[in-house]
């Protein structure tokens, strides 16, 4: 008789392709069998009855325990970070190692498996941030690291400390394009910023909600414009992250009409924050600190394009740009006072574990997206697009067993989210009151439970490292040119 380690029973799969009921087996952690009725005997079984079961969610942006050089600190380091992304559902995570200007790429790599090694409870792989392309860098550095399974770099176009000009990112890009890699771009124009910034606070206008006055949509739209012609140039793909409106979006369908592999990444906070939540309450004017982010939540208007564009099938991926910065505390985003002025707060908001639960509730269960399209955005196309595909990001044999069994409730049991639910580090949670209409019952990472039914139990040091393949470019924005 055939022995599993798991059968998970009656589930029903949602994958891109297919909505079926069956029977999941798992041997060593990865997915052996999916069978109706299946047979034979297993060490544990778990009855889905008949509950949705979606791959486990592939968070493709979030920063943990990354270091800074600015006196800020993430309050989530590998363990309290992957923790949080497991009882949400998340069960990979893709966060930054950081080159500092002046240091090699190596050193950041070394250190961040550092802090990594012996903390994580989840599956993880590294981005590589560069700031700093010498000719060592882009020629030696970059082609050993994308060789060694690091295939996405992260390069900033504003922030002083990490900002690259032009002709360092078409040094960039000519690398990624000849080596094979992914690069990621934070599009927003730093000259503009620094000048408004300047002018903002010579008027004494320093509140939070003055933070998206330094950042207005026409410093996105540009930079977006620049990223995308550069790629043009140099005939490699790039996915711009955390997009947060209508005239980025226009930027990338307009490239996308062109045939460009431009590939695109929104956020939570652009579906479910706005820039009122920067300021909206005139006695607690330091209350919208926790809602600093960059670029930052526009309109309700803004936000309906976002939601057009998962629906319509522009973006790529659904990443949470877990930035946790706690609002008290050393190196939080009061450290530097109540009084302190826009500029000197931390950017950035968590929502690791939120991000799927959020998007269950308000994109499939409201009707905005299909479940397909959710299991697309939030994991098999970052699974894809970082060449983790098809180990993760999808339910078939031979994958991991990574996989989410959902807790779906009526509309009058919504849940209301409190941060005191939450197993981030973090002190609040931009989304405090929220109704949540699904939430996961148990998730499942190589096949070990390591969240069921409100009890987290997985080991630090249980998530395993994962060597990224060069990108499998997702199909629905199929590139053109010479680079496949
Ligand atoms: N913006 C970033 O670029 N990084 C972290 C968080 C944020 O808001
Ligand atoms: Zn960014
Ligand atoms: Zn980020």
């Amino acid at each position: 008789m055939t022995h599993y380690d798991l059968i998970l029973r009656n589930a029903d799969i949602a994958t891109v392709g297919d909505r079926y009921t069956a029977d999941i087996g798992v041997r060593g952690g990865r997915i052996v069998a999916i069978a109706q009725a299946l047979e034979g005997e297993a060490s544990e079984t778990l009855d889905a009855a008949g509950r949705l079961v979606t791959p486990g969610g592939v968070d493709g942006h979030v920063h943990l325990d990354q270091p800074t050089s600015d006196g800020s600190k993430f309050a989530d380091d590998f363990f309290t970070g992957t923790r949080s992304a497991a009882c949400g559902g998340t069960t990979t995570v893709l966060p930054f190692a950081l080159q500092f200007k002046g240091h090699s790429l190596q050193e950041a790599v070394d250190d961040y498996h550092r802090r990594a090694e012996g903390k994580a409870v989840i599956d993880y792989a590294f981005h590589l941030i560069v700031s700093d392309p010498t000719k060592d860098v882009t020629q030696r550095e970059l082609p050993a690291l994308i060789e060694q399974g690091y295939t996405s770099i992260k390069v900033y176009m504003t922030y002083d400390d990490l900002k690259l000009g032009d002709r360092q990112i078409i040094e960039v890009l000519a690398a990624a394009r000849k080596h094979g890699a992914m690069t990621m771009i934070h599009a927003e124009n730093s000259d503009c910023i620094a000048w408004l910034t300047e002018q903002l606070l010579e008027a004494g206008l320093t509140a939070p909600r003055y933070h998206s006055s330094s950042r207005p949509m026409a410093v996105e739209r540009e930079a977006t414009h620049r990223a995308i012609a550069l790629a043009e140039l140099l005939d490699t793909p790039i996915l711009i992250v955390h997009v947060s409106g209508r005239e980025a979006i226009e930027q990338i369908h307009w490239a996308r009409g062109r045939g460009l592999p431009v590939f695109a990444e929104t956020c939570p906070q652009y579906l479910f924050l706005s820039a009122e939540d920067l300021g909206i309450d005139p006695d607690h004017p330091m209350k919208g600190a926790g809602c600093i982010c960059s670029p930052p939540p526009r309109d309700k208007a803004n936000q309906q394009f976002v939601w057009n564009g998962l629906s319509s099938g522009l973006f790529t991926i659904v990443s949470s740009d877990h930035a946790p910065f706690s609002m008290g505390g050393e190196g939080g985003k009061l450290a530097g006072g109540e009084e302190a002025s826009f500029d000197r707060i931390p950017n950035g908001v968590p929502g690791i574990e939120t991000r799927l639960p959020l998007l269950m509730s308000e994109g499939v269960l409201a009707g905005r997206i299909d479940i397909h399209r959710f299991v697309e955005l939030t994991s098999t196309h970052p699974a894809r697009l970082y060449g983790l595909y098809p180990r993760k990001g999808t339910i078939a044999v031979g994958s991991d067993a990574d996989l989410v069994v959902w807790d779906v409730f009526e509309p009058g049991q919504a849940r209301t989210l409190t941060n005191t639910m939450l197993h981030h580090a973090v002190d609040y949670t931009p989304y405090e009151g929220m109704q949540l209409r699904a939430w996961p019952a148990i998730t499942l990472s190589r096949g070990r439970t390591v969240w069921a039914n409100g009890v987290f139990d997985a080991a630090p040091g249980s998530g395993e490292f994962l060597p990224c393949l060069r990108p499998q470019v997702p199909r629905n924005a199929s590139p053109i040119g010479k680079w496949l």
